[in-house]
Protein backbone atom coordinates (compact mmCIF):
# COMPACT_ATOMS: atom_id res chain seq x y z
CA UNK A 1 0.00 0.00 0.00
CA UNK A 2 2.63 2.17 0.59
CA UNK A 3 3.81 2.60 -3.31
CA UNK A 4 -0.49 3.11 -3.89
CA UNK A 5 -0.55 5.45 -7.02
CA UNK A 6 -2.66 7.79 -5.14
CA UNK A 7 -5.06 11.16 -6.78
CA UNK A 8 -5.80 13.83 -4.34
CA UNK A 9 -8.37 16.49 -4.81
CA UNK A 10 -8.40 19.26 -2.73
CA UNK A 11 -11.34 21.58 -1.61
CA UNK A 12 -11.70 24.34 0.33
CA UNK A 13 -14.46 25.08 2.75
CA UNK A 14 -13.86 28.49 4.06
CA UNK A 15 -16.59 27.88 6.86
CA UNK A 16 -15.93 29.57 10.34
CA UNK A 17 -19.33 30.06 11.82
CA UNK A 18 -19.37 27.27 13.35
CA UNK A 19 -16.65 28.53 15.92
CA UNK A 20 -17.03 30.76 18.18
CA UNK A 21 -14.38 33.01 17.27
CA UNK A 22 -13.80 34.45 13.78
CA UNK A 23 -10.72 33.93 11.26
CA UNK A 24 -11.13 29.74 9.85
CA UNK A 25 -12.00 31.68 6.85
CA UNK A 26 -8.74 32.25 6.02
CA UNK A 27 -7.48 28.48 6.36
CA UNK A 28 -7.90 27.43 3.32
CA UNK A 29 -6.07 30.00 1.51
CA UNK A 30 -3.50 29.79 4.55
CA UNK A 31 -3.16 25.67 3.40
CA UNK A 32 -2.17 27.37 -0.02
CA UNK A 33 0.02 29.34 1.34
CA UNK A 34 1.81 26.62 3.32
CA UNK A 35 2.69 24.80 -0.08
CA UNK A 36 0.25 22.26 0.19
CA UNK A 37 -0.19 21.43 -3.32
CA UNK A 38 3.48 21.84 -4.40
CA UNK A 39 4.41 19.15 -1.11
CA UNK A 40 2.35 16.93 -1.92
CA UNK A 41 3.22 16.91 -5.83
CA UNK A 42 6.69 16.41 -3.98
CA UNK A 43 5.48 13.02 -3.39
CA UNK A 44 4.53 12.78 -6.85
CA UNK A 45 1.04 12.79 -6.42
CA UNK A 46 -1.44 14.07 -8.48
CA UNK A 47 -2.89 16.97 -6.96
CA UNK A 48 -6.46 18.96 -8.01
CA UNK A 49 -7.35 21.89 -6.31
CA UNK A 50 -11.09 22.16 -6.71
CA UNK A 51 -10.99 25.77 -5.48
CA UNK A 52 -13.36 26.65 -2.61
CA UNK A 53 -16.91 25.61 -1.79
CA UNK A 54 -20.11 27.53 -1.65
CA UNK A 55 -22.58 26.98 0.83
CA UNK A 56 -26.45 26.74 -0.29
CA UNK A 57 -28.50 29.38 1.80
CA UNK A 58 -30.64 27.32 4.15
CA UNK A 59 -33.12 30.20 5.60
CA UNK A 60 -35.72 27.22 6.89
CA UNK A 61 -32.95 25.90 9.23
CA UNK A 62 -33.92 26.75 12.58
CA UNK A 63 -34.49 25.05 16.10
CA UNK A 64 -36.25 25.53 19.52
CA UNK A 65 -32.81 25.63 20.87
CA UNK A 66 -32.18 29.56 20.65
CA UNK A 67 -28.58 29.81 22.00
CA UNK A 68 -27.23 27.84 18.55
CA UNK A 69 -24.69 30.15 17.03
CA UNK A 70 -25.14 30.70 12.95
CA UNK A 71 -27.63 27.75 12.39
CA UNK A 72 -28.30 29.08 8.73
CA UNK A 73 -25.18 29.76 7.75
CA UNK A 74 -23.96 26.27 9.11
CA UNK A 75 -26.71 24.44 7.44
CA UNK A 76 -26.10 25.90 4.28
CA UNK A 77 -22.28 24.36 4.61
CA UNK A 78 -23.60 21.72 5.74
CA UNK A 79 -26.04 20.65 2.71
CA UNK A 80 -23.15 21.84 0.16
CA UNK A 81 -20.61 19.62 1.67
CA UNK A 82 -22.74 17.14 2.15
CA UNK A 83 -23.52 16.18 -1.78
CA UNK A 84 -20.21 17.29 -2.85
CA UNK A 85 -18.56 15.00 -0.39
CA UNK A 86 -20.87 12.15 -2.08
CA UNK A 87 -20.29 12.93 -5.13
CA UNK A 88 -16.19 12.97 -4.40
CA UNK A 89 -16.35 9.48 -2.87
CA UNK A 90 -17.38 7.99 -5.68
CA UNK A 91 -14.36 9.02 -7.54
CA UNK A 92 -11.15 7.56 -8.12
CA UNK A 93 -9.53 10.14 -5.40
CA UNK A 94 -8.78 11.32 -1.97
CA UNK A 95 -10.90 13.95 -1.07
CA UNK A 96 -8.84 16.67 1.27
CA UNK A 97 -11.18 18.90 2.97
CA UNK A 98 -9.77 22.20 3.87
CA UNK A 99 -11.23 24.27 7.01
CA UNK A 100 -12.83 26.13 7.75
CA UNK A 101 -13.66 25.10 11.48
CA UNK A 102 -15.09 22.02 12.57
CA UNK A 103 -18.74 22.40 11.61
CA UNK A 104 -17.45 20.95 8.18
CA UNK A 105 -17.13 17.63 9.53
CA UNK A 106 -21.41 18.01 9.47
CA UNK A 107 -21.20 17.66 5.28
CA UNK A 108 -18.05 15.55 4.69
CA UNK A 109 -18.63 12.61 7.18
CA UNK A 110 -22.05 12.02 6.25
CA UNK A 111 -21.51 12.54 2.70
CA UNK A 112 -18.71 9.95 2.98
CA UNK A 113 -20.85 7.39 4.93
CA UNK A 114 -23.50 7.79 2.60
CA UNK A 115 -20.99 6.20 -0.09
CA UNK A 116 -19.56 4.02 1.94
CA UNK A 117 -22.98 2.42 2.45
CA UNK A 118 -24.07 2.72 -1.30
CA UNK A 119 -20.43 0.61 -1.71
CA UNK A 120 -21.58 -2.12 0.64
CA UNK A 121 -19.06 -1.00 3.20
CA UNK A 122 -18.15 0.08 6.52
CA UNK A 123 -17.11 3.77 7.30
CA UNK A 124 -14.58 3.99 10.32
CA UNK A 125 -13.72 7.72 11.61
CA UNK A 126 -10.44 8.70 13.59
CA UNK A 127 -10.77 12.14 15.23
CA UNK A 128 -7.66 13.23 15.96
CA UNK A 129 -8.68 16.34 18.55
CA UNK A 130 -8.49 17.66 21.85
CA UNK A 131 -12.52 17.67 21.77
CA UNK A 132 -15.21 14.78 21.51
CA UNK A 133 -16.93 16.91 19.34
CA UNK A 134 -19.96 15.36 21.04
CA UNK A 135 -22.60 17.46 21.78
CA UNK A 136 -26.31 17.36 20.51
CA UNK A 137 -28.22 20.48 19.74
CA UNK A 138 -29.18 19.76 23.57
CA UNK A 139 -26.56 19.29 24.92
CA UNK A 140 -23.93 22.11 24.25
CA UNK A 141 -23.35 24.58 26.22
CA UNK A 142 -21.30 26.72 24.15
CA UNK A 143 -24.03 26.79 21.02
CA UNK A 144 -21.31 26.59 18.61
CA UNK A 145 -21.87 23.66 15.66
CA UNK A 146 -18.20 22.78 15.48
CA UNK A 147 -19.15 21.10 19.18
CA UNK A 148 -21.51 18.52 17.52
CA UNK A 149 -20.57 16.69 14.13
CA UNK A 150 -19.90 13.75 15.86
CA UNK A 151 -23.05 13.15 17.54
CA UNK A 152 -24.52 14.10 14.14
CA UNK A 153 -22.49 11.33 12.06
CA UNK A 154 -23.12 8.89 14.74
CA UNK A 155 -27.11 9.54 14.65
CA UNK A 156 -27.84 11.20 17.26
CA UNK A 157 -31.68 12.82 17.52
CA UNK A 158 -32.53 16.34 16.75
CA UNK A 159 -30.45 17.50 14.00
CA UNK A 160 -33.01 17.30 11.31
CA UNK A 161 -32.70 21.15 10.49
CA UNK A 162 -29.49 20.92 9.30
CA UNK A 163 -30.07 18.97 6.37
CA UNK A 164 -33.96 19.69 5.88
CA UNK A 165 -34.43 15.81 6.32
CA UNK A 166 -32.72 13.46 8.45
CA UNK A 167 -29.71 11.68 7.78
CA UNK A 168 -30.08 8.57 5.91
CA UNK A 169 -26.72 6.85 7.02
CA UNK A 170 -25.01 7.14 9.99
CA UNK A 171 -21.44 6.27 11.14
CA UNK A 172 -21.65 3.11 13.82
CA UNK A 173 -20.56 4.96 17.11
CA UNK A 174 -18.08 1.71 17.48
CA UNK A 175 -16.19 2.49 14.46
CA UNK A 176 -15.65 5.62 15.95
CA UNK A 177 -12.02 6.75 17.94
CA UNK A 178 -11.50 9.73 19.48
CA UNK A 179 -7.84 10.55 19.66
CA UNK A 180 -5.88 13.06 21.77
CA UNK A 181 -8.87 13.83 24.48
CA UNK A 182 -8.40 15.99 27.07
CA UNK A 183 -11.29 18.35 27.52
CA UNK A 184 -15.20 16.99 27.31
CA UNK A 185 -18.56 18.42 28.57
CA UNK A 186 -20.39 16.39 31.36
CA UNK A 187 -23.22 15.17 29.42
CA UNK A 188 -20.94 15.01 26.05
CA UNK A 189 -19.29 12.21 27.98
CA UNK A 190 -22.26 11.02 28.84
CA UNK A 191 -23.30 10.08 25.55
CA UNK A 192 -19.76 9.30 24.26
CA UNK A 193 -19.83 6.03 26.75
CA UNK A 194 -23.55 5.29 26.14
CA UNK A 195 -22.88 5.25 22.50
CA UNK A 196 -19.50 2.58 22.68
CA UNK A 197 -17.27 5.19 21.10
CA UNK A 198 -13.97 4.35 21.62
CA UNK A 199 -11.63 6.72 22.64
CA UNK A 200 -8.23 7.56 23.41
CA UNK A 201 -7.40 10.03 25.84
CA UNK A 202 -4.48 11.60 26.38
CA UNK A 203 -3.42 9.30 29.16
CA UNK A 204 -3.92 6.09 27.57
CA UNK A 205 -1.49 7.77 24.86
CA UNK A 206 1.05 8.24 27.55
CA UNK A 207 0.64 5.21 28.70
CA UNK A 208 0.61 2.98 25.88
CA UNK A 209 1.96 5.52 22.92
CA UNK A 210 0.67 6.18 19.63
CA UNK A 211 2.04 2.97 18.26
CA UNK A 212 -0.01 0.05 19.88
CA UNK A 213 -3.39 2.22 20.05
CA UNK A 214 -3.30 3.30 16.18
CA UNK A 215 -2.22 -0.46 15.23
CA UNK A 216 -4.92 -1.84 16.86
CA UNK A 217 -7.25 0.80 15.45
CA UNK A 218 -6.15 0.15 11.52
CA UNK A 219 -6.44 -3.49 12.45
CA UNK A 220 -10.00 -3.27 13.15
CA UNK A 221 -10.28 -1.61 10.10
CA UNK A 222 -8.94 -3.50 7.92
CA UNK A 223 -10.51 -6.80 9.13
CA UNK A 224 -13.69 -5.04 8.07
CA UNK A 225 -12.63 -4.22 4.70
CA UNK A 226 -13.43 -0.69 6.21
CA UNK A 227 -12.95 2.85 4.74
CA UNK A 228 -11.26 4.96 6.95
CA UNK A 229 -12.33 8.89 7.19
CA UNK A 230 -9.97 11.11 9.23
CA UNK A 231 -10.62 14.29 10.91
CA UNK A 232 -7.14 16.39 12.31
CA UNK A 233 -8.17 19.08 14.35
CA UNK A 234 -5.36 21.57 14.81
CA UNK A 235 -5.79 21.50 18.83
CA UNK A 236 -4.58 17.71 18.77
CA UNK A 237 -1.66 19.15 18.99
CA UNK A 238 0.24 20.78 21.69
CA UNK A 239 -0.66 24.55 21.11
CA UNK A 240 3.10 25.32 22.37
CA UNK A 241 3.90 24.05 18.50
CA UNK A 242 0.56 25.12 17.37
CA UNK A 243 -0.99 28.08 18.64
CA UNK A 244 -3.29 28.83 15.12
CA UNK A 245 -6.74 27.38 16.52
CA UNK A 246 -8.74 29.21 19.15
CA UNK A 247 -9.62 26.13 21.32
CA UNK A 248 -6.17 25.37 22.47
CA UNK A 249 -5.79 23.11 25.72
CA UNK A 250 -2.76 22.58 27.20
CA UNK A 251 -1.45 18.84 26.93
CA UNK A 252 -1.46 17.98 23.02
CA UNK A 253 -0.05 15.47 20.99
CA UNK A 254 3.87 16.06 20.45
CA UNK A 255 5.59 17.58 17.57
CA UNK A 256 6.91 13.38 16.91
CA UNK A 257 3.33 11.97 18.10
CA UNK A 258 1.42 13.52 15.65
CA UNK A 259 3.92 12.92 12.80
CA UNK A 260 3.85 9.03 13.71
CA UNK A 261 -0.29 9.27 13.46
CA UNK A 262 0.66 10.37 10.07
CA UNK A 263 3.61 7.65 9.26
CA UNK A 264 1.37 4.88 10.65
CA UNK A 265 -1.54 6.01 8.66
CA UNK A 266 0.60 5.70 5.48
CA UNK A 267 1.73 2.69 5.94
CA UNK A 268 -1.42 1.42 6.79
CA UNK A 269 -2.71 2.33 3.28
CA UNK A 270 -6.29 2.25 4.45
CA UNK A 271 -7.13 6.61 4.10
CA UNK A 272 -9.75 6.98 2.20
CA UNK A 273 -10.56 10.90 2.99
CA UNK A 274 -9.36 13.50 5.49
CA UNK A 275 -10.35 16.94 6.82
CA UNK A 276 -8.02 19.14 8.32
CA UNK A 277 -9.83 21.76 10.13
CA UNK A 278 -10.07 24.71 12.90
CA UNK A 279 -6.94 26.61 11.60
CA UNK A 280 -7.16 30.24 12.10
CA UNK A 281 -4.85 31.99 10.57
CA UNK A 282 -5.71 34.75 12.66
CA UNK A 283 -3.97 33.08 15.17
CA UNK A 284 -0.60 32.19 13.94
CA UNK A 285 2.60 33.05 14.65
CA UNK A 286 4.31 33.27 11.21
CA UNK A 287 2.48 30.59 9.39
CA UNK A 288 4.16 28.02 11.78
CA UNK A 289 1.04 26.17 12.52
CA UNK A 290 -0.22 26.04 8.47
CA UNK A 291 3.76 24.71 7.68
CA UNK A 292 3.06 22.03 10.76
CA UNK A 293 -0.59 20.93 9.31
CA UNK A 294 0.91 20.82 5.90
CA UNK A 295 3.83 18.59 7.04
CA UNK A 296 1.79 16.26 8.70
CA UNK A 297 0.00 15.93 5.54
CA UNK A 298 2.84 14.86 3.87
CA UNK A 299 4.12 12.55 5.86
CA UNK A 300 -0.18 11.07 5.76
CA UNK A 301 0.79 11.04 2.03
CA UNK A 302 4.12 9.10 2.30
CA UNK A 303 7.08 11.52 3.44
CA UNK A 304 9.37 9.78 5.42
CA UNK A 305 12.99 9.99 6.04
CA UNK A 306 14.37 6.74 4.75
CA UNK A 307 11.99 3.34 4.04
CA UNK A 308 11.36 1.27 7.13
CA UNK A 309 12.23 -1.62 5.75
CA UNK A 310 16.30 -0.40 6.12
CA UNK A 311 16.51 -1.03 9.58
CA UNK A 312 16.97 -4.39 10.94
CA UNK A 313 18.00 -4.23 14.37
N1 LIG B 1 -17.19 20.99 24.03
C1 LIG B 1 -17.05 22.41 23.79
C2 LIG B 1 -18.29 22.96 23.10
O1 LIG B 1 -19.15 22.17 22.71
O2 LIG B 1 -18.39 24.17 22.94
C3 LIG B 1 -15.81 22.71 23.00
C4 LIG B 1 -15.90 22.27 21.58
C5 LIG B 1 -14.66 22.65 20.83
C6 LIG B 1 -14.77 22.11 19.47
C7 LIG B 1 -13.44 22.19 18.83
C8 LIG B 1 -13.35 21.99 17.47
O3 LIG B 1 -12.95 20.89 18.42
MN1 LIG C 1 -3.16 8.52 -12.25
MN1 LIG D 1 -12.85 19.46 16.79
MN1 LIG E 1 -10.99 20.49 19.12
Amino acid sequence: PATKHTHISLLGVPVEEGAGRRGCTMGPASFRTAGIIEELQELGIEVNDLGDLTPEKATDAKSSHSHLKNLPEVAGWTRSLYQRAYELANENTVPVYLGGDHSLSLGSVAGTAKAAQEAGRPLFVLWLDAHADFNTFATTESGNLHGTPLAFACGQPGFESLLGESLSTCVDPRNVCIFGLRSVDKRERELVVSQGVEVCDMRAIDENGVSTLISAFLKRVEAANGLLHVSLDVDFIEPEIAPAVGTTVPGGATFREAHLVMEMLHDSGLLSSLDLVELNPFLDDRGRTARLMVDLTASLFGRRVMDRKTWSF
